[in-house]
């Protein structure tokens, strides 16, 4: 069982190499002791920092969940969150993002376009209509409606990135891209309450219409309040095949810790498809109500970042290979 106190390996937030350390385990039954939150790839120690300013002031989880999401889609260099990320195949950029609080209230976008912050439009969809999930146009003018703007950036380098992709056409998703991609956030606040958010750009140069795992709640975001909260990044075909945060969460609430919840979600991925798991990354991340968390992936290279009162690191998931 992975506990904040107990680490692999760690660097410090400031990216000042590899320090390969690990501690003993805090009590054998964990009780909760402040805040903490996970955030996918090694662009989580940024996002962390943001959620964290609203956890060291006892604000929500799902805020500071958003607020994560936030900075990530900010970041006009990213190449896979927001609106800078890599198009699909036809050229276009079309973003997917989710967020889910403490009371089972989710909301979702996706297959939208030119809109800045679409986990923000996730929120909106969240607190102010009766459902869950827009899509597309609908998403889009939604967004328009409740005071979004268009906004047509358009990032020189993934453009370029499409072009050069012209040239063969192959769809080859590549593993643990720039180590950085979706990102996922999962958060328990000072009051003891969970939240989280993902927000993406989706595989680069898919179908147009593809949507991956990211917005959709259960598969690549799930929150439940009594147990705890998962996130998952890589493919998302193969995330949304066993429904891969619902199914962390549930085995956290059988009783495993969050490391050997995602894990069993990994293996239950490469039991049914062997042969496909061996080119594809997935990991999940997971929080349980008692801060314990951890991390499982299919192949190495896959990092997050944690922030708790002992500091922002950065964590090397295990892998199945
Ligand atoms: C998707 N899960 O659209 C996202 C992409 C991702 O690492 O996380 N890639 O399938």
């Amino acid at each position: 069982m992975t506990s904040r106190r107990q680490f692999i390996r760690r660097t410090s937030a400031l990216g000042v190499g590899l320090l390969a350390f690990s501690r003993l385990s805090k009590a054998a039954s964990p009780t909760f002791d402040g805040p903490v939150v996970l955030s996918t790839w090694n662009f989580g120690l940024q996002t962390n920092e943001a959620a964290w300013k609203i956890l060291a002031e006892k604000g929500r989880a799902v805020d500071a969940a958003e607020a994560g999401a936030r900075l990530a889609e900010d970041d006009l260099k990213s190449t896979s969150v927001g609106l800078a990320g890599r198009p699909d195949r036809e050229g276009i950029t079309t973003l997917d993002a989710c967020i889910m609080d403490e009371f089972y209230n989710c909301g979702s976008v996706c297959f939208l376009e030119k809109i800045k912050h679409p986990i923000s439009v996730a929120r909106k969809v969240m607190e102010t209509t009766p459902h869950v999930m827009l899509a597309g146009s609908g998403a889009q003018q939604f967004a328009l409606e409740n005071g979004f703007e268009l906004d047509d950036y358009v990032n020189p380098e993934s453009e370029k990135a499409w072009h050069e992709w012209l040239k063969t056409s192959e769809y080859k998703p590549i593993i643990n891209f720039e180590n950085h991609d979706t990102i996922g956030i999962v958060a328990l606040d000072a009051h003891g309450n969970l939240g989280g958010a993902c927000s993406t750009s989706g595989m680069a140069y898919k179908i147009r219409g593809r949507v991956g795992d990211s917005p959709i709640i259960g598969a690549g975001l799930y929150v439940d309040n009594e147990v705890g909260a998962c996130t998952a990044t890589g493919t998302g075909e193969e995330v949304i095949r066993i429904a891969g945060s619902h199914l962390v969460v549930e085995k956290m609430r059988d009783g495993m810790s969050p490391e050997d919840a995602c894990r069993y979600a990994v293996e239950r991925m490469i039991r049914i498809r062997p042969e496909q798991s061996k080119t594809l990354q997935v990991g999940f991340i997971a929080v349980n109500k008692s801060g314990e968390y951890g991390g499982y992936c299919i192949q190495p290279g896959f990092q997050y970042a944690v922030h708790t009162n002992e500091g922002n690191v950065l964590v090397d998931a295990r892998s199945y290979y």
